[in-house]
């Protein structure tokens, strides 16, 4: 456990290391319970330093000896690191720890997975590895020599020399030590090979257990192309003879960018068409690229603190989704980039744990690996993008690379090259990286003698620590259609950098319908009075594929503000330009599917709530339901007939088409189920040949409070799965009517194939509950006590994983009293645990406030 009251960490109280390392040789004894290693590092003063002290990281490690230049020495060693005086020139550092990699629950430092030992450094996890200056504005070269009973054993950066139950590693490119890696193990490769642009031959493996081997073949490709976009797009060849990649079954990530080792998440790597469905695909696709782009953007230019990640997390994420827009389609790719940025990010920025895309203090850094920081942070460079055109964009960041390449940078340098590259002053830009909270557009207009004038107002509502908030540049991409649907104003960037602004168009015939936002061209939630008719206009005739979902989106949600208020019936006008949509052959299937999905009912309780109102998650959930029901009755013959449409004749293939059709013909079926009790539903689980097919199958039947059939079966199959009966967790947990929720989940964490010290299969069952929202919200508390309780059970093996999921609570300022006080309660009795940990309590200290 960590210690108990912990000193928050500061931007402002930054200074450069004291000393400089210009080599590090490890060499790990590997055992179980009792791994030696061995460190070689070279020190030097650095000359920029403010003060000298020797101080190195180090938690948890068992100092057997230490030297300086060979001499033995005696440091002071506290829970945090040691210190111990040094000369004041170059000097070598030599010590011996001893670590227990079997006993490492926490899933951080050196730990082991199934007989495989693997590492996970960042943030600072190497100091759980051995004693080191563990912070990112110290790089260096690393060459490791591994001993170890097993075949496979790997480590950053090119093999140097081999031999049984050895291997030594060296890689050249100087790095900060949360990018170290170790792995050995039984494993299998998938291999391949590619040439970079720059005529390096790179040797490609995804490394998985033999039990998995064969399900390696879409990440190895996703690499592939990743690797050639990175080359094509941003002129980044690839730097190292080798590049691995490890598919690790308990990891409590996504995955990770070690240099030229990147450690995966089983579930990111592992795929075929029998156990993985087109999300998992298309996950697969974009963490294998993000993880791949890291290696400039995070690995040659790294952060110089970790109040900077955004630096490289919101500049990867941006890259990833600009991949995946090339891979797929972009239309598609920015709506569910935007469905999944307003429930995570909006959700966070409007709650007690709202943060600015850089943060200014931190307690405990693995804390703030948020959507704030990945995906606003993504956001907040798109909108650069836009700024400064996409020529711009690629002049500063050639600059960026030239100037910063082996640097460990911060915003500030990020800004300046796009400064230096385009001559634009970014200082009010800035603010979207100091002030948290989402900005809110209060848009009317006027239409008078040919001229038409928005008048746009912006206001950041106050957040945690900042009361007080500045007007910021957001770019608000408008484009103006005439009565007719014609465009009459194509796509403009209108820039607004004041609290009020007005923005006329000339020449006009008639008053047009403005489309405003396109592409969501700013993180922020646009306030207009709109009418059903002017919604449904812009469905039908909107060119921005966007706002067109949107504006079906705004419709649906506007019918069930209506339906909640007054038990209303749904509005007919909305159901037609529902059927309308879905009819359209020229409309891509992805789009329909995705226009056809009603706002989640968290996303719901949030539109509630920021009107002013308090939302009733069960409320919410029946009218959800009552919708659906209707959508269903409504474009009834419709269902057969995109069902019988959207089949994808030949073999299963996991691309954007027939994803699409696939998406489509299921999003059919699970209406269809709500017109034919499951019929068609059972019949389609049964003939399904991959496991898209069978779990749209099964959601459909659960949904509609059918299939415990389907799920015994389900579980017979694939009971030696552990990924696929992670879905089978998750699934009966998420979907379960919300008066069995709590049941169902605490009957599943009874089941003994839950394995809760297991992140996925805790995240499946108890994150599963935390989505059934109306479950969860049980007016009982039942619900939050479940999560609580297993909240406090994971904190004492895994803080990181147990923290981040207690972000479920955030949500509770905007709920009634009586849910509100039933979830302080929960939140001070997690809070009230004798040796809670850094992560949580810092967690739970920051929902309460
Ligand atoms: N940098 C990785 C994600 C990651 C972050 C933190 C971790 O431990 C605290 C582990 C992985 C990425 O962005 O993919
Ligand atoms: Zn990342």
């Amino acid at each position: 456990m960590k210690d108990a009251a912990p000193q928050p960490v500061r931007l402002s109280d930054y200074t450069p290391p004291a000393f400089l390392v210009d080599k590090v040789e490890l060499t790990f004894h590997l055992h179980p319970t009792a791994t030696r290693v061995l460190s070689k590092i070279a020190f030097r003063p650095n000359p920029a330093a403010v003060e000298r002290r020797f101080f190195l990281h180090g938690e948890g490690l068992d100092l057997v000896s230490a030297q300086i230049d060979g001499t033995p020495v005696t440091p002071d060693i506290t829970p945090e690191g040691l210190t111990c005086t040094v000369p004041d020139a170059p000097f070598t550092w030599q010590a011996e720890v001893r670590i227990s990699p079997e006993t490492n629950t926490a899933l951080e430092g050196l730990y082991m997975s199934n007989g495989m030992y693997c590492t996970q450094c960042e943030a600072e996890g190497f100091r759980k590895i051995t004693y080191y200056p563990d912070r990112p504005d110290v790089m260096a070269p690393f060459t490791v020599r591994i001993e170890g009973d097993l075949p496979v054993l790997l480590s950053n950066g090119n093999p140097a020399a081999q031999g049984a139950g050895w291997a030594e590693w060296h890689d050249p490119w100087p790095k900060p030590a949360y990018l170290f890696a170790l792995v050995a193990g039984e494993l299998v490769a998938t291999s391949g090979r590619f040439t970079t642009c720059e005529g390096r031959a790179v040797d490609l493996n995804i490394w998985v257990r033999p039990a998995d081997q064969g399900k390696a073949d879409y990440a190895l490709d996703a690499l592939i192309r990743s690797m050639k976009w990175d080359e094509r797009v941003y002129g980044r060849a690839y730097d190292l003879d080798v590049f691995n990649i490890v598919a690790v079954d308990d990891f409590n990530m996504g995955a990770m960018e070690n240099k030229g080792l990147n450690i995966f998440n089983a579930r990111y790597v592992l795929a075929s068409p029998e156990t993985a469905t087109d999300r998992d695909y298309e996950n697969i696709e974009r963490i294998i690229a993000h993880e791949y782009f890291h290696n400039w953007t995070g690995n040659r230019i790294t952060c110089r603190d970790w109040f900077q990640l955004c630096l490289k997390e919101g500049l990867t994420v941006f890259r990833d989704q600009q991949f995946a827009g090339d891979a797929r389609s972009h239309a598609v790719k920015r709506i569910e980039d935007v469905i999944a940025l307003r429930a995570r990010q909006f959700r966070e920025d409007g709650g007690p744990l709202a943060h600015p895309v850089r943060p200014e203090s931190y307690t405990e850094i693995n804390n703030f690996y948020t959507a704030t920081v990945y995906e606003k942070g993504a956001e907040v460079i798109g909108m650069l993008r836009r700024l400064v055109g996409p020529e711009g964009y690629d002049k500063a960041l050639a600059l960026y690379f030239d100037r910063h390449d082996g640097e460990a940078a911060t915003i500030e340098d990020w800004l300046k090259v796009f400064e230096d590259a385009t001559g634009r002053d970014l200082t009010q830009f800035k603010r979207w990286y100091s002030q948290a909270g989402t900005p809110r557009l209060h848009v009317t207009d006027d239409f008078k003698d040919g001229t038409y004038t928005l008048h746009v107002e912006q206001e950041t509502p106050p957040t945690p620590g900042q009361p007080e908030k500045h007007p910021q540049v957001i770019p608000l991409a408008v484009g103006l259609l005439s009565p007719n649907g014609d465009e009459v104003v194509p796509t403009t960037v209108l820039e607004l950098t004041e609290e009020a602004q007005n923005f006329a168009f000339e020449g006009l015939g008639a008053r047009p319908v403005p489309s405003l936002l396109r592409g969501f061209s700013a993180p922020v939630i646009l306030d207009r009075e709109t009418s059903a008719e002017e919604r449904a206009f812009l469905l039908a005739h909107d060119t921005d594929p966007f706002n067109k979902w949107e504006a079906g989106r705004a419709l649906a949600r506007d019918v069930l503000v209506a339906m909640l208020a007054e038990n209303a019936a749904p509005a007919p006008a909305y159901l037609d330009a529902l059927a309308a949509m879905a009819r359209d052959e020229a409309l891509d299937p992805a789009f329909r599917a995705l226009a056809l999905r009603l706002p989640g009912e968290d996303q719901l309780a949030e539109d509630l709530h920021s009107r002013g109102q308090t939302p009733d998650p069960l409320a919410i959930h029946a009218a959800r339901e009552r919708l659906k029901t209707a959508v269903a009755a409504h474009l009834g013959a419709l269902w057969p007939q995109l069902y019988d449409q959207m089949t994808c004749p030949g073999a299963y293939s996991p691309g954007a088409a027939d994803a699409g059709r696939r998406a489509l013909r299921l999003t059919a079926l699970a209406y269809l189920a709500r017109l034919d009790r499951g019929a068609r539903a059972r019949t389609h689980f049964a003939a399904a040949d991959n496991m898209t097919d069978e779990i749209g199958a099964l959601s459909a039947l659960l949904e509609i409070g059918a299939g415990r059939d389907e799920l015994d079966r389900f579980a017979r199959r694939w009971r030696d799965d552990r990924l696929v009966m992670d879905k089978w967790f998750a699934l009966q947990v998420s979907l379960a009517h919300p008066e069995t929720a709590v049941d169902t989940a605490r009957r599943l964490t009874e089941h003994p194939d839950f394995n809760w010290k297991n992140p996925n299969r805790f995240r499946a069952v108890i994150g599963g509950l935390t989505m059934n929202a109306a479950g969860f919200h049980d007016g009982s508390g039942a619900g939050y006590r479940l999560v609580a309780d297993w909240l406090i059970r994971l904190d004492a093996v895994n803080p990181q994983t147990a923290a981040r999921m207690s972000t479920a609570f955030e949500t509770w300022p905007r709920l009634d009293r009586a849910r509100q006080a039933l979830i302080r309660a929960e939140l001070n009795r997690i809070a009230a645990r004798e040796g809670l940990s850094r992560d949580m309590a810092e967690m739970v200290g920051r929902l309460l406030s």
